[in-house]
């Protein structure tokens, strides 16, 4: 016998979907501040930084990023050794639950090699990024000389 759906299971499901919605990672992060150092043609190698906030409960993981100015890409931290300051290519950045990720020159940064060609202040360059869920961000980062 079919039961009939009661307004109680009906506003159940009306919960249910506002949750799984909720859980959209797309909108539990916030990714400001994108900016790329500028590179004369000659300069094959360049940095890109950003911040990114993650407003869920859950901690996120950027993997990769992906950009047409560069041919590679590599996520750089700095480790101190010593009084040595180096950089050192990792395979993920942890953003953790209500936590904020933010790059900076002599901090994390975004490695780019390849670069295929000059970038000037003023111009603007698309990147990629790559999170552990599958998500992908795309956003828009300024070429400055340096941070405003
Ligand atoms: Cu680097």
């Amino acid at each position: 016998m079919l039961k009939m759906i009661t307004p109680k299971v009906v506003s159940i499901i009306g919960i249910l979907i506002v949750f799984l919605a909720s859980c959209n990672s797309k909108d539990n992060l916030k990714i400001t501040d994108a900016w790329i150092r500028a590179t004369p043609p000659s300069h094959n190698v360049s940095a890109a930084y950003l911040t990114i906030e993650n407003l869920s409960n859950r901690s996120r993981e950027l993997i990769s990023i992906d950009t047409p100015a560069a041919d590679s890409t590599e996520l750089h931290i700095i480790q101190h050794i010593g009084d040595v300051m180096e950089m050192q290519n990792v395979k993920s950045l942890r953003i953790p639950p209500r936590g904020k990720l933010e790059m900076n020159p002599g901090g994390t940064h975004l490695m780019l090699f390849g670069m295929r060609k000059g970038l000037g202040e003023g111009d603007s360059v698309v990147l990629s990024l790559y999170f552990a869920d599958n998500t992908i961000w795309n956003v828009e980062a300024r070429v400055l000389k340096k941070r405003r």
